[in-house]
């Protein structure tokens, strides 16, 4: 795949008995975590779905091939075209062709540590290019059939004025990408607004999996414990042990972006387990599902603090390395999902030691070779 992905020639939805048969949804950011499991859960439901991906000189549609089918395929109900949020006349021509009921926009720039590395990129991705994705719409004059959601993060709480946060909590954003993600959000609030255009905000807090990109931190843990465990690796380093999150499983979460733009009113919505913990422990729960118990060493919340075998003191696990501390940091996020729960019926199923444990198992199985014909 990947090798032919110009645009089809859409002229009409399917039609069964004068009826639209399939909904259309266009999703950006298709190939990331979200974006995957979003577009398995469309296509379960009976969608037709066009997804944006980037060019690029490799690959990067790895989460998705489990799921593709040549557009040649009688049945093909998956459609790839090149593009990006940075480029407004391509964003347009995909909205005016495609003609999606639905859009979520999940592409972003969304590693908060590089946002302050690539800041004015990130504005431009994840802040206007809500916009741009937001004036295609209304450009193509489809402002009042096109449902979209925006993936705002709980991100735009950061420095934390209360716990648990809400949709009403006060926003106080730390970094580029928070900031970028607060002006997506506000962009959002203003069309629906002016335009009584079917927006929503869903301000999801953490969530994974075992298709976590590998530099966020769950995943960075969790590979590590295995190949620690297999002797290939022998330390894990890592930023802050102390930053609290409150981590969900991805799967769960793409079904409340689902259910929120069903809504007869479109609304914002927080999504969260309403459990928090920090990174120290996930490490250990990471290294349990392993069989090795880590007892930390050191004064804590300092570089010296480091994680040790509890079975053979001298071997070294984890160590902290000031690299990974971001020049402002979120502390502790915790969500309060009650509105979603009313109002959606949305309940998060997998809990933060199911979660870390899954991940765990896929990066053994991944180490081992173990291909599964569908990615977990
Ligand atoms: P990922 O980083 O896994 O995926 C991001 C996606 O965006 C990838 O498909 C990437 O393409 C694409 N992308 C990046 N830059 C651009 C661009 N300029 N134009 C078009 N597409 C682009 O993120 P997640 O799946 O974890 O998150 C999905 C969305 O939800 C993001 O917007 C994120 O900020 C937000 N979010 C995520 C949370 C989480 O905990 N996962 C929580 C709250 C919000 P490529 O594969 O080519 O890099
Ligand atoms: P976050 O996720 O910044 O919350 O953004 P990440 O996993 O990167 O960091 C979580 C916390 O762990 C601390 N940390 C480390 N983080 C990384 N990446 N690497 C390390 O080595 C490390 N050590 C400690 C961080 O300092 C931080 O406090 C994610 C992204 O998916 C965003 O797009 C999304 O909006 C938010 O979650 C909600």
């Amino acid at each position: 795949m990947g090798d032919e992905m110009e645009q089809p020639i859409l002229k009409k939805a399917k039609v069964v008995n004068g009826e639209k048969a399939l909904k259309r949804a266009l999703i950006t950011g298709i190939t990331g975590q979200d974006g995957s499991y979003l577009t398995e859960l469309l296509l379960e439901k009976g969608y037709e779905v066009h997804g944006i991906i980037r060019r690029s000189s490799s690959f990067n549609t790895g989460r998705i091939e489990h799921i593709y089918r040549d557009r040649h395929d009688t049945g093909a109900r998956l459609f790839l075209h090149y593009g990006d949020l940075t480029d407004s006349s391509n964003l347009f021509h995909i909205v005016s062709t495609v003609k999606p009921d639905e859009i979520y926009n999940l592409g972003a720039m969304s590693h908060v540590k590089v946002s302050f590395e690539m800041s004015e990129y990130t504005a431009e991705a994840d802040g206007i290019g809500t916009l741009r994705l937001l004036n295609a719409i209304r450009s193509a004059g489809m402002e009042k059939h096109c449902r979209l959601y925006q993936a705002s993060t709980s991100e735009l709480y950061g420095k934390v004025r209360e716990i648990p946060q809400t949709e009403t909590t006060p926003f106080y954003p730390r970094s580029p990408y928070g900031v970028a993600k607060q002006y997506a959000y506000w962009m959002i609030v203003n069309y629906r607004e002016a335009y009584g255009m079917h927006l929503t905000n869903g301000i999801l807090f953490n969530h994974e999996s075992p298709r976590r990109g590998p530099t966020f931190v769950t995943r960075k843990i969790t590979r590590a414990v295995v190949r620690i465990k297999m002797g290939k690796q022998d330390t894990l380093f890592l930023g802050n042990l102390d930053a609290k999150r409150d981590w969900g499983h991805a799967r769960d979460y793409v079904e409340g972006m689902w259910l929120m733009v069903q809504r007869d009113e479109p609304d914002d919505y927080v999504l969260a387990t309403g459990e928090c913990h920090s990174v120290r422990e996930f490490v250990e729960v990471a290294f349990a599902r392993v069989g090795i118990t880590v007892r930390w060493k050191g004064t804590k919340g300092t570089i010296d603090e480091m994680g040790v075998d509890a079975t053979d003191e001298k071997r070294v696990l984890v160590r902290v390395d000031s690299n990974y501390f971001r020049p402002t940091e979120v502390d502790l996020l915790l969500g309060d999902a009650t509105k979603a729960k009313k109002e959606l019926g949305w309940i998060p199923k997998i809990t933060f030691k199911q979660l870390a444990e899954e991940m765990i198992d896929a990066d053994m199985a991944e180490l081992n070779n173990e291909t599964p014909d569908k990615p977990p």
